[in-house]
């Protein structure tokens, strides 16, 4: 789908203006723009069909500018713009507190042009200093920018992952062994760059890499490694190693860093030397093991220690004394929990995501749209939900599979469920979440979420912190009081698999499980191919150290329906 791109284009013409000054032209690219981002067709079925026009909102000038993006993947005018003015004030609106007024005054009077201007203007206090902004709206834009640092040069796990398997795949053909490491290997929420190992043979394995169609640019071609930038401008490193050395290169590469310095100190002090070719005596460097990665850590004294754990967050000391979780399989999931139709904003019906689900084995599906506040997504009323019943039966009906009659109702302000009592408790299952009024203080914000686990009527509280990767900080809330709130109040707490929130993190998803707290997954499926993402949930599951029993899309659909009634 191109709609996602043209809509960003034409809200970064909409900043660029408004940043320059020019009237009216922003607020209609603006009005394009979300118009075509939650339309439910291909825009570019309509440029082929020549029915842009069609599209509310859309007249010529701007049918025109879609015509170009479509056949160019560039916007010449955008370009012009962009050549105006600072090109890095585009950076600066991406701080959250940012938009194209405030971008304007901070680049008209404080010569702001650029992150690192200001960045510098926010720590030398002088942004405090201008009208409107104030100290801690300066505080904010510090964080911003921590934030936009902490995701820049990395890529979200749905843009790496596919890319990484298909090299992978790719040359497995001509390799003996082949894995992925680095934080590829760990899960990591987020990917600085693919790290592939393999054995032999070095020269036919690298110029097959380099061969594949969705690299670039070669940026080294060395003995043992060949670096090459892809499509997307991510970077892959494939390292061929000796056979005898596959298992002590793989524990060095997959990292952390910070669980290697530790590991490497045990081996010292056990009278070894580990490196990536291998575990060593010290005193005759004579080879012990290395082929094996598992060999390394039994010889270390402690168990495997499965990837996605090497964070150095208590998973040595567990491995000494046998007390690693037996993390959740990747194979468990018997159903996601959190999706949507074209009955709120989803693209498709009730009954093509139930085929989609049950083509991947489920038991069952949780449909769950949103509810009538939130109006941006098409909310459901009441009268909705009746009608809705209607084909969620029918499906039931056509299909293995089980669909969940569900909801994800939005919390007010106030803490009150946007949904009458009668209703929801006459749903399978329903989620609660917070999708505005996110700048509360902590205190108003937690007990706002407390009151509604409170009501007795969520089963699931979804994306829990609000955060988005490298777009929007958390909301301020105490996770600690939230988690024990939900405890006391039978609300599990999701985490949501889709890659640009995985919220919980894998370390609010542990104080959860430490706390009692039931985990649920949900892809927050808007299309068919999101339902793809549940395997980001799971490797986020496994960061956070749950077990099956943690999670409760292990269960059959008879326990599950077990506990969503006692809760
Ligand atoms: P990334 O790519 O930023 O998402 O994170 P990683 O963990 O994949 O880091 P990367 O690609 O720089 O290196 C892969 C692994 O190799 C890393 O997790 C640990 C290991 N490694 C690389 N350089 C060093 C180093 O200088 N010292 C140590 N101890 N380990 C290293
Ligand atoms: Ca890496
Ligand atoms: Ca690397
Ligand atoms: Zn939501």
């Amino acid at each position: 789908m191109m709609n996602k791109k043209v809509a960003q284009i034409f809200n970064e013409v909409a900043d660029l203006l408004e940043v320059k000054g020019v009237d009216f032209k922003p607020r209609a690219y603006r009005k394009a723009a979300r118009k075509i981002k939650s339309m439910k067709a291909d825009i570019k079925d309509h440029y082929e069909e020549g029915t842009l026009r069609e599209i509310e909102g859309i007249g010529k000038a701007i049918e025109g500018k879609i015509e170009e993006i479509i056949e160019t993947d560039s916007l010449e005018y955008l370009e012009e713009l962009k050549e105006e003015l600072p090109a890095g004030l585009i950076d600066v609106m991406k701080v959250p507190d940012i938009g194209p007024k405030s971008a304007k005054k901070l680049y008209e009077e404080l010569d702001v042009v650029d992150l690192e201007t200001l960045k510098e203007e926010a720590e030398a206090g002088n942004i405090k200093e201008l009208k409107g902004f104030g100290k801690k709206t300066e505080q904010k834009i510090l964080k911003g920018i921590e934030m936009l640092e902490e995701i820049s040069g990395r890529h979200l796990l749905n843009e790496v992952i596919p890319l990484a398997e298909e090299m992978i795949d790719h040359i497995k053909p001509e390799a003996d062994r082949i894995e992925k490491a680095g934080s590829l290997r760990r899960w990591r929420e987020t990917i600085g760059d693919i790290d592939i190992l393999a054995t032999r043979d070095q020269e036919k394995l690298m110029e097959h890499f380099v061969q594949h169609k969705k690299v670039e640019e070669v940026l080294v071609k060395g003995e043992t490694k060949t670096s090459v930038r892809l499509q997307g401008g991510i970077q892959a490193d494939l390292r061929v190693v000796d056979e005898d050395s596959f298992g002590s290169a793989l524990q060095y590469f997959t990292g952390a860093k910070e669980h290697n310095v530790p590991l490497r100190q045990i081996a010292i002090d056990k009278g070894y030397k580990l490196n990536e070719y291998g575990l060593f005596k010290k005193e005759d460097e004579e080879k012990v093991t290395g082929k094996r990665e598992r060999d390394i850590y039994e010889r270390l004294g402690l168990d495997w220690i499965p990837p996605e754990l090497r964070e150095n967050r208590g998973e040595i000391e567990a491995a000494q004394e046998d007390e690693l979780p037996d993390l959740i399989g990747w194979d468990e999931i018997k159903g996601d929990l959190q999706s949507h139709s074209d009955w709120s904003d989803g693209h498709n019906t009730v009954l093509e995501v139930a085929e989609e689900a049950e083509r991947k084995g489920y038991e069952y599906i949780a449909i769950t749209d949103h509810s009538e506040g939130l109006s941006v997504a098409d909310g459901l009323s009441r009268e909705d939900i009746i009608e809705r019943e209607k084909e969620i039966e029918e499906a039931n009906d056509e299909l293995d599979i089980t669909v969940l009659s569900g909801i994800e109702v939005d919390i007010k302000k106030d803490g009150r469920l946007d949904m009458d009592s009668e209703t929801l408790e006459d749903l399978d299952i329903v989620l609660g979440a917070v999708h505005s009024n996110f700048k509360m203080e902590e205190e108003k914000q937690t007990n706002r979420i407390k009151k509604a686990f409170e009501t007795g009527l969520i089963d699931i509280f979804a994306h829990p912190t609000g955060r988005k990767i490298g777009e929007r900080e958390s909301y301020e809330v105490s996770i600690t009081k939230m988690i024990d709130s939900a405890k006391n109040n039978d609300v599990m707490m999701e985490i949501n698999a889709s890659p640009s929130r995985l919220d919980l993190d894998s370390l609010n998803a542990r104080e959860a499980k430490e706390r009692g707290v039931m985990i649920s997954l949900g892809t927050d499926a808007h299309g068919l191919n999101h339902l793809d993402f549940m395997r980001y949930g799971v490797a986020t599951a496994r960061r956070a150290w749950l077990e099956s029993g943690d999670v409760v899309n292990t269960r059959s659909l008879k326990e599950l329906r077990k506990i969503l009634k006692g809760g």
